[in-house]
């Protein structure tokens, strides 16, 4: 079976990881892998997952099977988290998947099984998984435009008119807040034109949604979400909680998939749940769990509100140390944008030879096509990164 395979593409943000382990220089910076660090550099458990942890413990007295789409608890607390009050209950159908990705993979395989003629619009550029599971599943892709590197802003005319392009049934792939890899925020008025467009295209938005809490608030960075779930027939999401939670390894994430009405709502419900069959039969449970016993306490919610908002600020004030450091060593405005971006991610316009050198030379990790995870960033190691992007950049 595996004398002669030829092996797949790797995922070179993981492949980073490994090189970045393997490298025993003392003052090494890892802005690679997106994984949320504190100003001490830990990836820490969140107290109120700590909290519902011990509850569980406590109280759970069986492992035993839950339903194919999961704990009707986890979606309901995870359909008001995403989508607020914006849709009727009874049009949205959902199930539990691990991680985002495992939504993704779930809501796109739905779409090949169920219309598989239907392209997938991908930003350009994007999260390379996005790319590599619709290939994976035969999928045919398109891009539009997305970033604008002149500016390091959104190139809102290019999006818009290769927008207008998608035929019905297309997946319309926006990222709800904190884009990944180039940070560039989409604003209410972008999300007002692009519900627009599809509107008139009959194109179904598909919306990642990884890093909800990351950006401005839990409420904005789902407004883009809620609005055209409110204004569409059908709106397909991928909500993954391993950020804004800090559950990355226990893999929780939900497929939610707003539909035309009740009808529709049951056979969306029934197909979830036969994919999850499919593929693995039931979801994980523990860090489902875990985030519908917090959003099902009003202290819990507090104390995780509480800590998510601290994150959020520590990253936007980073963001800010950061372009003021690189202002005055470069002495000019060049990489202003990165304050105004949110979430962890910016590309700061390295060719991949300048990416090389910055790990070479200055032992700092920044992923192939330039994107940096500015919460990679400890207060200490900012002049030395600036002057290092400064000196290797300019
Ligand atoms: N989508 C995007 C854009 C991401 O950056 C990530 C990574 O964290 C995910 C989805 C899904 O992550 P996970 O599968 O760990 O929940
Ligand atoms: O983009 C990132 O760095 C995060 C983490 O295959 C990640 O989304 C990276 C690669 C991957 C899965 C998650």
């Amino acid at each position: 079976m595996f004398d002669a395979v030829s092996l797949p593409e790797t995922d070179q943000i993981l492949r980073l990881m490994a090189i970045y382990a393997g490298d025993d220089r003392p003052l090494k910076v890892d802005l690679g892998v997106g994984v949320y660090r504190s100003p001490d550099g830990r990836t820490p458990v969140m107290a109120a997952v700590k909290q519902a942890e011990q509850r569980i413990w406590q109280n759970q007295n069986t492992k035993s099977y839950v339903g194919l789409a999961g704990d009707p608890a986890f979606h309901g607390a995870m359909r008001s988290l995403v989508l607020g009050d914006a849709v009727p209950v009874g049009r949205v159908a959902a199930a539990a998947a691990p991680g985002g990705t495992g939504a993704i993979r779930q809501i796109l395989e739905m779409t090949k099984r169920l219309t598989p003629d239907a392209a997938v619009w991908l930003s350009d550029p994007t999260w390379p998984n996005h790319s590599s599971i619709a290939r994976y599943l035969g999928l045919t892709i398109r891009t539009y435009r997305y970033y604008d590197a002149e500016t390091g802003g959104l190139d809102r005319a290019g999006m818009m008119a290769d927008l207008s392009a998608a035929a019905p049934g297309d997946l319309v792939l926006l990222h709800a807040c904190c884009h990944n890899p180039t940070g560039v925020e989409l604003s209410l008025q972008d999300w007002q034109a692009i519900g627009a467009t599809l509107e008139t295209t009959g194109a179904i938005p598909f919306i990642d949604m990884a890093y909800q809490g990351f950006g401005n608030s839990l409420e904005e960075d789902a407004a883009g979400t809620r609005l055209l779930a409110g204004m569409l027939p059908e709106t397909l999401i991928a909500a993954s909680c391993s950020k804004n939670f800090g559950l990355y390894r226990d893999r929780v994430g939900i497929a939610i998939a707003v539909t035309s009405g009740e009808t529709a709502q049951g056979a969306a419900q029934a197909m979830l749940a036969y994919f999850n069959r499919q593929n693995y039969s039931f979801p994980p449970d523990h860090g489902a769990r875990v985030v519908e016993t917090i959003l099902g306490d009003p202290i819990l919610t507090d104390i995780w509100r509480t800590e998510l908002r601290g994150m959020r600020e520590g990253m936007n004030a980073t963001r800010a140390a950061f372009a003021e450091a690189l202002r005055v060593e470069t002495g000019s405005d060049r990489f202003g944008f990165l304050g105004s971006h949110r979430g962890m991610f910016s590309l700061i316009g390295a060719t991949p030879e300048q990416v090389d050198r910055l790990r070479e030379e200055h032992a700092i990790y920044v992923v192939r096509d330039g994107r940096m995870n500015v919460a990679g960033l400890t207060p200490d190691a900012i002049p030395h990164v600036a002057r290092a992007m400064a000196e290797v950049l300019i």
